[in-house]
């Protein structure tokens, strides 16, 4: 794993006048910023232009059951080229999508190339475990992972945070005797992203300001998030909808719900105003049966798993939220809690 490159990605901007950089930040140059929707106009005529004088190998990755994002090559037709008959032309096949950031509206692009067959797909705010490799316009590639890496989608550049929750995780691996995990079933693609959905103004390393951005990837695993670990997951002290992590404040106290562990400001903690119950098993196929035996009433519902390597088991928590008063609003939610029926 390339930790340089890592730090590199995380370091994406949520907001995009914010800049890190993997190495030192004598590469790091501010601009000021252009206004995003005259960019975004710019930046989709660009991005329009490309998917119209690109092509890739549709029939050869087609044809494979677990195609790899090594096995697309994306191709320039070039003026007085012909298409390849075993080819296709990227606007054929890509998906138009839009998205509200920062005010403006943005066109993004999908090509869809495997769904993935698990039944799970990351939320925005969650985590993955990908293969990526990211390219220019141009196809240079500033970018790429060399084994599975982790990314927390609330910390990298908001394409990749709508993007990911369109594709479906793998639904098998197997653990190779060689230390290596083969994935089977990942969903893959590619996306076409404008800058804004990128590092915009940051001139970062190998990335010039206001670069459209094209990553291959393959959704490998994804695990849902709890950032505050208060066992609210952290999808549930957000607003989905509009990829708004910032929107929900219960008790007005600067800290968001989704890293504030006592939301309602009652001086309880979130995690002792809901009900826990710990399941352990030694290994994460046995905790996951048993988890998957539970049937759960409507205010319940299961913690990710982790790993504890004091024990060297696995755990999860089954969580009841409650509303004692059943005033509609739950306990770790509702500072009138101690006026709560007993
Ligand atoms: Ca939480
Ligand atoms: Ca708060
Ligand atoms: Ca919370
Ligand atoms: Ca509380």
């Amino acid at each position: 794993m390339n930790h340089k490159y890592n730090t590199f990605l995380i370091c994406a901007l949520i907001i995009s006048v914010i800049s890190c950089s993997p190495d030192d930040d004598d590469n790091i140059v501010s601009v000021p910023e252009n206004d995003r929707t005259e960019q975004q106009v710019v930046d989709n005529d660009t991005l329009v232009n490309y998917l119209n004088t690109h092509y890739y190998n549709s029939s050869e990755v087609n044809a494979l059951a677990n195609p790899t994002i090594a096995d697309v090559v994306i191709t320039e037709l070039t003026v007085g080229d012909i298409l390849p008959s075993d080819a296709t032309l990227l606007m054929t096949d890509v998906e138009l999508k839009t998205t509200t950031y920062l005010d403006v509206e943005y066109n993004y692009y999908i090509l869809r190339i495997k769904q993935g067959e698990s039944t799970s797909s990351p939320r925005f705010c969650d985590k993955v475990r990908v293969n990526y490799s990211g390219s220019l316009m141009d196809g240079y590639n500033f970018d790429r992972s060399s084994t599975p890496v982790d990314f927390d989608l609330t910390a990298v550049i908001p394409g990749w945070s709508r993007v990911m929750p369109e594709f479906n995780a793998s639904n098998s691996f197997i653990s190779n005797t060689d230390g290596t995990i083969s994935y089977n079933g990942y969903g893959m693609g590619v996306m076409f992203l404008p800058s804004g959905l990128g590092y915009y103004a940051t001139y970062s390393g190998s990335i010039p300001s206001y670069s459209n951005l094209v990553f291959k990837f393959e959704l490998l695993q994804t695990e849902t998030s709890d950032h505050d670990f208060d066992n609210i997951p952290t999808y549930m002290e957000v607003i989905e909808e509009d990829y708004n992590l910032y929107g929900k404040d219960t008790d007005g106290d600067l800290v968001v719900d989704f890293i504030d562990v006592d939301d309602d400001g009652d001086g309880t903690p979130t995690a002792d105003e809901v009900r826990i119950q710990t399941f352990s098993e030694d290994t994460r196929v046995e905790l996951e049966a048993t988890l998957a035996s539970l049937i759960l009433d409507s205010n319940q519902l299961i913690s990710p798993v982790k790993y504890n390597s004091d024990r060297n088991n696995f755990s999860a928590n089954l969580v009841t939220i409650l509303d004692d008063n059943g005033n509609g609003t739950p306990n770790y939610l509702d500072d009138t809690e101690s006026e709560r029926i007993e």
